[in-house]
């Protein structure tokens, strides 16, 4: 067949009643959205003479992620997460609230109520034999002035570039804690290196990224979110530098703001004072909180989250 067969009208008559838009009830917005969407499809089968075979694998590919539970991991997959960083990033922006640390993906894999400590913490439970970290820093806001008592909610990948919940090797909450900052706004913790993570393999997220020519690899990282009252909530993640697909990631979650140096320490009396027998790794890391402001989109994101 060939392309652009049907008359715009026609599609934009079919999108707007498929979407319920002349009919009374429902949710305007969901049907404001739909039509959009729907006449947006429609035009683009025409345009490209996108095939019967073409649609049916495609609703089969959506059922099998669905089945396989990859769709939040197909959202950062085709850069659709990255996409909502980039609009509120411009939002804030436009409201005068540029600044603070640049935030990045969520991604799939938070789990909520890890356990709180206040201060410091160790975040492995000492069975993954990777190099060990510290990292340390202050959340403080736009002046400078230290938060005391925010919330850094970490969580990372172990060796193997898995996650507590989801990987049944792991204990709960393994690689998972809130630390409370203290009076000066500082956090600490210890932990192991994170490997990158790698799309499942045989999965629906892998299989779309080879179809696309690409790889389902991110590079080795660590999430937060960073919370206080009265301020901005923060997500985002650090990217630990040379790692090979540091500038490859295929979630687009590199920033270049978010590649701390890492130290390595082996002064034998650090060691020592650390309780560690081998050099470690050590990186600094301060957060910026923005205000609260009216008016300006929240930056808490309501999303499908599993929990423990
Ligand atoms: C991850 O660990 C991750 O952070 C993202 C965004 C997607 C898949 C796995
Ligand atoms: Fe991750």
């Amino acid at each position: 067949m060939s392309s652009k067969l049907i008359e715009k009208s026609v599609i934009a008559d079919l999108a707007s009643r498929a979407s319920g838009l002349d009919q009374p009830g429902g949710d305007q917005r969901l049907k404001t959205v739909a039509n959009r969407l729907l006449g947006d499809l429609f035009t683009a089968i025409d345009d490209l003479d996108i095939s019967m075979n073409e649609v049916w694998s495609a609703v089969a590919y959506l059922g099998q992620a669905a089945r396989n539970n990859e769709l939040g991991l197909i959202a950062p997959g085709i850069g659709l997460e990255h996409f909502l960083d980039l609009r509120l990033d411009e939002a804030e922006r436009r409201a005068g609230l540029a600044g603070g640390t640049a935030r990045t993906i969520e991604g799939p894999l938070y789990i909520a109520g890890a356990p709180l400590s206040k201060g410091t913490a160790r975040l492995d439970d000492g069975s993954d034999k990777g190099e060990v970290v510290f990292m340390q820093g202050q959340v403080r806001d736009q002046n400078g002035k230290p938060v005391a008592d925010a919330i850094v909610d970490v969580w990372h990948a172990n060796t193997r570039g898995n996650y507590s919940h989801f990987d049944p090797q792991q204990a709960a909450y393994n690689l998972r804690r809130r630390i409370q900052t203290d009076a000066e706004g500082r956090y600490s913790f210890r932990s192991i290196m994170p490997s990158g993570y790698a799309t499942p393999p045989g999965g629906s997220t892998e299989q779309l990224m080879f179809a696309f020519g690409r790889h389902g690899h991110r590079p080795a990282h660590i999430h937060f979110f960073v919370s206080a009252p009265g301020y901005r909530h923060l997500t985002t993640q650090i990217n630990i530098e040379g790692d090979e697909y540091l500038f490859e990631d295929f979630a687009f979650g590199t920033r270049n703001d978010l590649i701390p140096p890492v130290a390595r320490v082996s002064d034998p009396k650090v060691l020592a004072e650390r309780q560690v027998q081998e050099p470690f790794a050590s990186i600094d890391f301060d957060f910026v909180l923005m205000p609260q402001v009216e008016g300006v989109t929240d930056t808490v994101v309501e999303r499908e989250r599993v929990s423990a």
